[in-house]
């Protein structure tokens, strides 16, 4: 059985405001060409399937043309989970009608454990391995919530929610395998932040655990697991172990991960419950460069870039003296009628004086909302010993923003 796990697709994610339906599409035609070459059955996606709960219409398309041309290839099943970023209705709408054609749906966890499972037939129609299909696991999924518990002791037991979670479903996988007669493999799919996983600055990982000093620690995987195909962190990485990983994000998300190696991971279990791994890297398909520089550091890559006539998108940290009007037109001028497209200019001399006299240079585009946040508790005296739990409330309700179902009725 040969496996390709990816995750974090984030369909209809923009970058600055620019639409990127093209990346989407040329990623997935290289996907179903990945799945044609590698001769793989089964496809798991890891959640974050799209970047927001509301996707546009064009972002369905996108996906259900894929799934669609899936099932023309030699790959028999899907197994596709929520991420924080999906709406689990969403996801599961057409779940009925998908699973006649073996793409299996998980949009959020349901009250009976074996609905998680799912068997996968060889080519010759035996079992050939076991799937424990887990979502991004929600705290009002899991957690009977208490009143009076502090951020602590609310995060401290949703990791160990999780961890018996996982308890539960390798326990009902072990029955499946018993019952088929098979030594099968077992693979467990995941939407979460693992301890010791690495993020950068800017790359689209959204905080999940509102307190922020647990993470579920990879260990509290059973070892009923051949494989854990997490989603979530957007580089690829091990956690712990060889065989849980994450695939990362086929493409970048922002600037920060202009020059990292994206991939998928074929998980091979032809010779064995021990799979051989590979990760097979993802083409770039709109190269983004960030420039920095004074004006004329800047004027020449960006000359290079012109000159290259390869379609690409660009961030400009300035540095230098000149105004911000200034600097915008001096550059937006240059790439006019280019392949060149510039998304944002960010002035970094203006920036780091704003920050010692007054806030008036910094947009809004360079705070995160805890950012705006914070400075609004110092603009109104808040004294610090009440941040705590004013951030822990704020975080409660941010989650519930982007993480609430909307149009699940
Ligand atoms: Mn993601």
């Amino acid at each position: 059985m040969r496996i390709l796990h990816t995750s974090d697709w984030h369909i209809g994610h923009n970058l600055y405001g620019k639409s990127r339906y093209e990346e989407f599409e040329a990623f997935f035609d290289w996907l179903i060409d990945c799945i044609d070459r590698e001769r793989i059955e089964a496809l798991i996606v890891s959640g974050d399937i799209f970047d927001t709960t509301n996707p546009s219409n064009r972002s369905l398309e996108i996906y259900y043309r894929f799934l669609w041309r899936l099932s023309e290839t030699d790959c028999r099943y899907a197994i596709i989970t929520g991420g924080n970023h999906d709406s689990p209705s969403l996801l599961n709408a057409p779940k009925e009608i998908l699973r006649c054609m073996d793409l299996h749906i998980f949009g959020a966890v349901t009250d009976e454990i074996s609905d998680h499972i799912v068997v996968l037939n060889n080519a010759e129609g035996n079992p050939g391995a076991v799937v424990c299909a887990v979502p991004y696991l929600r705290d009002r999924d899991i957690r009977r919530y208490k009143p009076g518990q502090d951020a602590e002791e609310k995060g401290l037991e949703l990791i160990a929610a999780i961890g018996e979670f996982y308890r539960r479903i390798a326990d009902e996988a072990e029955k499946t395998v018993e019952k088929s007669g098979y030594d099968l493999p077992v693979i467990a799919t995941g939407h979460l932040f693992a301890a010791g996983g690495m993020t950068t600055e800017g790359d689209g990982v959204r905080d999940i655990y509102v307190g922020k000093l647990s993470a579920f620690s990879p260990s509290g995987f059973p070892d009923t697991f051949d494989y854990v195909a997490l989603g979530h962190l957007h580089m690829p990485q091990k956690s712990g172990k060889e065989h849980i990983r994450y695939s990362g994000a086929p493409l970048p998300i922002g600037f920060c991960e202009a020059k990292r190696r994206k991939s998928v991971v074929v998980a091979d279990f032809s010779s064995g419950k021990t799979p051989v791994i590979e990760e097979i890297t993802v083409p770039c398909f709109m190269p983004l460069y960030s420039l920095q520089g004074d004006s004329a550091e800047i004027t020449d890559k960006l000359r290079d870039l012109i000159f290259a006539a390869e379609k690409c998108c660009v961030e400009i940290i300035y540095v230098g003296r000149a105004s911000a009007v200034e600097v915008n037109r001096r550059f937006t001028d240059m790439v006019k009628d280019t392949p060149v497209d510039i998304l944002r200019i960010k002035n970094l001399q203006i920036a780091r004086d704003s920050e010692a006299s007054c806030d008036s240079c910094i947009t809004l585009e360079d705070l995160d909302e805890n950012e705006v946040f914070r400075r609004c508790l110092a603009v109104n005296d808040v004294s610090e010993e009440d941040y705590g739990e004013l951030l822990s409330a704020y975080g409660e309700i941010l989650a519930e923003i982007h993480e609430g179902d909307h149009n699940a009725e």
